[in-house]
């Protein structure tokens, strides 16, 4: 009976599309002409306990911004992560600098960069987004903020992503190779019961990049980018080769026009090997969804994959690739 007032809802959607012309997705969608997309969570690489833990905030109805708020939080903790939060491996100086946003289903946002010294920079930039008027927040500022919102400073940097620095420092070259600095960043997008969407992204950038480096990750509309109406994508990898094609929000706007995430992601992908010379030496991968419950992820380079939980059940899916 769903599936047949959903396929009831599509051609209806479909014969009188041309009709509508410009009215929004918002509007179809309160006119019941859209069906509700279904409850899920996807993120970037393998981490199934960070979806375990997002998908037990929708299975109980909560929002799909504490949900992959929770969700990346475990991550931003787990000192086995050397991508992200504590235990991140450092910048040249042997700093660990923080990146995050986080999006909600409103198109709100908040989005913290370079910040040291606090376990959970995704909460910070979701205090920026609740409790500022601005966006985004940097360096000492963002520190500040912190702790004047009783987050509490630590150190971030364990022994042994201190031991990679010093392995690092023999050589001291900074040359970004595919997968290999452990870009496990993690971008995670959610749908709740209500049909909502929200995304994070946090991450503590590439290996032994200079102090004062900012990736993707932070950057509205390049690590991360929620539309409720189309859908939402995130991206990993070499973060200036994000930036320069603002990728998260292309994939977005190539979902509006139509797209699949599968083909969205695929020619975002393509314009940054069309554009960028480089390409065979570095990985951008992204992960997309939209607001039929249909999921996209591709990369430059094979090894990216992600974690899909639907129903409760966690599935690790390997991307395509362009090589
Ligand atoms: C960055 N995009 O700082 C991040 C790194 C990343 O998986 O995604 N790692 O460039």
């Amino acid at each position: 009976m769903a599936d047949r007032r959903k396929f009831i809802a599509r051609s209806l959607l479909g014969s009188v599309g041309i009709a509508l012309g410009n009215i929004s997705r918002a509007a179809h969608r309160q006119a019941g002409i859209l069906a509700a997309p279904p409850p899920m969570v996807v993120s970037t690489w393998n981490n199934v306990p960070a979806n375990k833990t997002a998908w037990k905030v929708i299975k109980k109805g909560g929002r799909a911004l504490d949900a992959v708020e929770q969700g990346v939080r475990r991550v931003e903790a787990d000192p086995e992560d050397m991508s992200v939060g504590y235990g991140g491996r450092p910048d040249r100086d042997g700093k660990v600098t923080l990146d995050a946003c986080i999006m909600d289903e409103e198109g709100n946002c908040g989005s913290v960069c370079f910040l040291q010294h606090i376990m959970h920079p995704i909460s910070v930039a979701r205090l920026v987004m609740e409790k500022t008027p601005h966006v985004m927040l940097a360096g000492d500022g963002a520190l500040q903020f912190a702790l004047e919102n009783g987050f509490r400073q630590t150190n971030l940097l364990t022994a042994d992503a201190e031991k990679s620095w010093e392995e690092w420092k023999v050589k001291s070259q900074y040359q970004p190779v595919i997968n290999i600095e452990n870009h496990d960043t993690i971008g995670m997008l959610g749908i709740g019961q209500d049909g909502r969407i929200a995304g994070a992204c946090t991450t503590s950038g590439a290996a032994f990049k200079m102090h004062g480096r900012v990736g993707d990750s932070p950057i509205i509309g390049a690590g991360l980018f929620v539309d409720d109406e189309i859908g939402a994508a995130v991206a990993t990898g070499l973060g200036e080769a994000v930036i320069k094609t603002a990728g998260s929000f292309l994939v977005v706007e190539l979902m509006r026009q139509g797209m699949p995430p599968q083909a969205a992601c695929e020619e975002a992908i393509r314009r940054i090997i069309r554009k960028q010379k480089g390409y065979r030496e570095f990985q951008v991968g992204f992960l997309a969804l939209n607001r039929e419950g249909m999921v996209g992820a591709y990369a430059i380079h094979p090894g990216f994959s992600y974690v899909l939980t639907r129903d409760g059940a966690h599935e690790m899916v390997q991307a395509g690739s362009s090589f």
